[in-house]
This record gives C-alpha cells, sequence and structure tokens, in this order.
C-alpha cells in the first residue's frame, strides 16, 4: 500500500508519540505499588504524547489548527483544517496496565473529517482512513462486519463515567441490547472500539458524552470501511453530541430501534 502524503505525516508523528507512551507504559506498573500512585505520572504521559503530535502534526502542516484532549488549542491561520487528537484514548486502561489504549488523530476539512488515523502501540495495529479512499489495518484494507443478525452480534458499548451521564437510561439501553445479542463488551477506548468495528471484530459499537477526540478518526474509519455512524437519534451530530452508534446498514438501523424503545421505557 503507498501511503498519501498526508497519511505519511500523521504516521510518523503517531509514531514518534507511541515511542513516548511505550516508555511511560513500561513504567506504568512500577509505579502502581508507590504511595502517590500512578495518577499524576500518566497525565504526564498524556501530555509528552501529546506536545508530539502536536510538535510534529504543526510542523509538517503549518498554519493548521490543533485541538488536543489534553488542552492544547490553536486556531491556526489556514481557516478551514483542524487536528483533532487524542494522545491517550483509554487513560484508565493505560493506567492500570492495560494494553488496550491508543492514539487518536482526525484532520477536519471545514465540517467534513478528511482523514483519521488510530493506532494501537501495544499491538502495533495502525488504522487508517482517507475520505473516499478506503480504510486500512496496517496494509490491509478493511471492511465491517456482513452479519445481519442481531442475536450473532458481538456489541461495545461505553458505561457513564463518574458522575456523568445517565445511569438508569444506559441501564434500560444496556438490558434492552443485552438480552438480544450474542456478546456485550466494554473495552475502554473509544477511539479503538471503532476502529475495531471498522475492521469487523465488532458487529455495532454505542456510546453517550464523548468528546471529538474520542471519535472523529473512528468515525472516519467505520465510514470508509462501508459502515453507517450516526449519533443516537440516527443524526450526523457525533461531534456536537458526543453521542455515537456505528455499525454496518442492518445492525446501526436495529441498534437506533432498541436505544428509541429504551428511551420510552
Ligand atoms: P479517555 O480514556 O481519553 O479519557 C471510555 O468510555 C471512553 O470515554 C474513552 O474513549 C475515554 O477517553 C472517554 N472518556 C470521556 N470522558 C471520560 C471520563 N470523564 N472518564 C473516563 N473516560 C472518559
Ligand atoms: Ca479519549
Amino acid at each position: 500500500m503507498i501511503r498519501s502524503a498526508l497519511l505519511n505525516v500523521m504516521t510518523a508523528a503517531a509514531r514518534k508519540a507511541a515511542r513516548s507512551l511505550n516508555r511511560d507504559f513500561g513504567e506504568v506498573e512500577k509505579l502502581q505499588v508507590s504511595l502517590k500512585g500512578p495518577g499524576n505520572f500518566v497525565t504526564a504521559a498524556d501530555r509528552r504524547a501529546e506536545d508530539i503530535l502536536r510538535t510534529e502534526l504543526m510542523k509538517a502542516r503549518p498554519g493548521y489548527g490543533f485541538i488536543g484532549e489534553e488542552g492544547g488549542k490553536d486556531a491556526g491561520t489556514d481557516g478551514s483544517h483542524t487536528w483533532i487528537v487524542d494522545p491517550l484514548d483509554g487513560t484508565t486502561n493505560f493506567l492500570h496496565g492495560i494494553p488496550q489504549f491508543a492514539i487518536s488523530i482526525g484532520l477536519q476539512r471545514d465540517d467534513t473529517i478528511v482523514a483519521g488515523l488510530v493506532y494501537n502501540p501495544i499491538t502495533d495495529e495502525l488504522f487508517t482512513a482517507e475520505r473516499g479512499k478506503g480504510a486500512f489495518l496496517n496494509d490491509q484494507r478493511l471492511r465491517v462486519a456482513g452479519r445481519r443478525q442481531l442475536s450473532d452480534a458481538v456489541v461495545a458499548c461505553g458505561l457513564p463515567h463518574l458522575g456523568r451521564g445517565n445511569l438508569k437510561h444506559f441501564l434500560d439501553e444496556f438490558s434492552l441490547v443485552q438480552e438480544r445479542v450474542a456478546g456485550l463488551r466494554r473495552f475502554g477506548s473509544a477511539a479503538l472500539d471503532l476502529a475495531w468495528t471498522a475492521a469487523g471484530r465488532l458487529d455495532i459499537y454505542w456510546e453517550r458524552n464523548l468528546s471529538p477526540w474520542d471519535m472523529a478518526a473512528g468515525i472516519l474509519l467505520v465510514r470508509e470501511a462501508g459502515g453507517f455512524v450516526s449519533d443516537c437519534n440516527g443524526h450526523d451530530a457525533m461531534l456536537p453530541t458526543g453521542d455515537i452508534v456505528a455499525g454496518n446498514e442492518d445492525m446501526h438501523r436495529e441498534l437506533l430501534a432498541l436505544l428509541k424503545k429504551a428511551s420510552k421505557s
């Protein structure tokens, strides 16, 4: 596969930040036993990775805007392009030594996401997509799963975070979905959940109260792999609402119907 100049820039930045994350991930286990705990250390790891991504991306594309989870914000001079970056999606996993986390880089042009990258530095799985050019895992073209029946589906979700979201409503949704599907999972990295949906490992994924950097790259991955993505009401407002449903056309429709049913219960 010949990557475009744009994907090369994104990949180089992600691999450089990944070296820093990998070093820090190796230290986390040692810190589990320290009195202070690893929380501050992980915040520092997050910031280090964001600084690398920001420096590399801004160097390669001066003028593009930048929005990062760790607070990095730069409007840029370009007026139309913005990087939307999560240097460490799946922070809680990282903190616990669980190798399910990723770097996520989305590129928005005006209101459209035109490029996306999700990279798990532990498994060395690099998911990339460009609008109109398909989605890839390393060099392999991706296609969402073809399963049509909910009863065959493996579904991923997100739980409301401590003190946020509506737990009662989530539990209504959870029980409606749980009794109809082959398996329900909660992995803890929205970016990887979307990448895995693009790769056909997961049939559907839904979550609420996310931030743009959790989703920007993954939305394009799923769409370029032939999948459908919307907010929980079926609209194209994932970034403004923070809600997302992703899967193949049938699964996406079925899940939206279940979520609607749950909201009436
Ligand atoms: P993070 O790991 O970068 O925080 C897990 O449900 C998903 O929700 C992850 O992608 C996680 O991103 C994101 N998330 C957003 N807000 C969160 C919060 N307050 N606590 C934990 N995860 C959060
Ligand atoms: Ca995140």
